[in-house]
C-alpha cells in the first residue's frame, strides 16, 4: 500500500472543489475556460493526475454534464494528465448530479466517498469577507447544517455505475470508520481489490489533519485492509496542514494531493494564486526529498480493475 521512499510518487491537482466560496479566493476557478487552463496548467507544473468538480461562472458548483463534457475535452486536449472527477459533488448535491461527471466522461479515475458525515466549509462564517453573490450568502446561511450523505445505498449505487462505465473509483476516506466500511465493501463484493484510497484529512466532521491523524489513519488501512490496498494518498485540508502532508506523503511513501480545493494559501500571510503555484510546492518538495512524481503513464498503468 505504500510505496518505496524512492518509488514515484503520484500527484494530484484538485484545482477547483466545490466548497471554496469564490469571495474566499478570487484565484478558485470558476467556468469551463478557467477551469480548464487551471488543470492544464497544474499539469504542465508536474501533476500525475486532476482532481475535477465543475463550476459556473458564478462559481457556483454544478452536476451538468454539458459542463463536465465541455472541460475535459478542453483539458484532455491539451495535457496528458489523467482524470479524476468528483462523485462528492458538494453537500447537499443530489445524487443524480454528483454522478453527472463520471457518467458523461468516463474519466479514468472518479471519487467515491464511503460514509454519511458532518460536512462543514464554513464552520466559523464570521471570518469570512462579505461574498459577492447571491448563492454564496445562502451557502454561509445554512452554515452548521452540512450533511454529505453517502448512505450504504448511495455508495453501491454508486460502486455500480463505476463498473458499469469502466472507471477505477478512489475511495476517499475521512475517518477511521470509513476504512471498515471499504473492509465491508470488499467483503460483500461491492468493491474488488486492491483498491486506491484517498485520506481526506481536516474537514469538520472527519478526523483532524495533525500528522499523527495521518499515521493512526495509514496504520489503520494498512492493518484493516492489508494486499487489498494498492495505493494510499493524501489530501489535507488548509495551510499549512497540505504541506506538511506533502511533505510526510513524500517522506514516508505515501501519495498525494494539492490544490486550491482543498488550501488557499501559499504562505501564512499570502494567497495561492494557481493550482501551478501549489504543485510547484510539492514538485520542489518531492525534489528535495529524492521522490520522483509519477508520470500519467504510470498511473495508468496501475488503474483497474475496472479501467
Ligand atoms: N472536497 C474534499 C474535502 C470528492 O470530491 O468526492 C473532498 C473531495 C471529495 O474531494
Ligand atoms: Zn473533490
Amino acid at each position: 500500500m505504500l510505496r518505496d521512499k524512492y518509488e514515484p510518487c503520484v500527484l494530484t491537482a484538485a484545482v477547483t472543489g466545490g466548497d471554496v466560496l469564490p469571495s474566499q479566493s478570487p484565484h478558485i476557478p470558476c467556468g469551463a475556460e478557467a477551469i480548464i487552463e487551471e488543470a492544464v496548467a497544474a499539469a504542465e507544473a508536474g501533476a500525475t493526475c486532476v482532481h475535477l468538480h465543475a463550476r459556473e461562472a458564478d462559481g457556483r458548483p454544478s452536476g451538468d454534464p454539458g459542463l463536465f463534457r465541455e472541460i475535459v475535452a478542453g483539458v484532455r486536449e491539451r495535457t496528458d494528465a489523467v482524470i479524476n472527477i468528483s462523485t462528492g459533488g458538494t453537500p447537499g448535491m443530489p445524487e443524480e448530479q454528483r454522478l453527472a461527471g463520471i457518467r458523461a466522461c468516463r474519466p479514468e479515475i472518479g471519487t467515491l466517498n464511503l460514509g454519511t458525515m458532518n460536512y462543514e466549509g464554513f464552520p466559523n462564517k464570521a471570518r469570512w469577507p462579505k461574498v459577492r453573490h447571491a448563492w454564496e450568502q445562502e451557502v454561509l446561511d445554512k452554515s452548521g447544517e452540512g450533511v454529505f450523505t453517502n448512505t450504504l445505498g448511495t455508495i453501491r449505487r454508486f460502486a455500480a455505475e463505476f463498473r458499469d462505465l469502466g472507471v477505477t473509483p478512489e475511495l476517499e476516506a475521512y475517518d477511521l470508520g470509513h476504512l471498515s466500511m471499504i473492509r465491508f465493501l470488499l467483503d460483500e463484493g461491492t468493491l474488488e481489490g486492491p483498491v486506491r484510497i484517498q485520506l481526506v484529512l481536516g474537514v469538520l466532521g472527519g478526523a483532524g489533519n495533525a500528522l499523527d491523524d495521518f499515521f493512526v489513519l495509514s496504520q489503520a488501512a494498512a492493518r484493516i485492509l492489508g494486499p487489498d490496498a494498492a495505493s494510499l494518498s493524501v489530501a489535507a485540508t488548509g495551510f499549512p496542514g497540505e504541506f506538511r502532508h506533502v511533505a510526510t506523503a513524500l517522506s514516508w511513501g505515501a501519495d498525494c494531493r494539492v490544490g486550491l480545493e482543498d488550501n488557499i494559501r501559499v504562505r501564512r500571510d499570502r494567497q495561492a494564486e494557481s493550482n501551478a503555484e501549489l504543485v510547484h510546492v510539492a514538485t520542489g518538495l518531492a525534489d528535495l526529498l529524492a521522490r520522483p512524481i509519477a508520470t500519467p503513464d504510470a498511473l495508468r498503468s496501475e488503474l483497474g480493475p475496472w479501467y
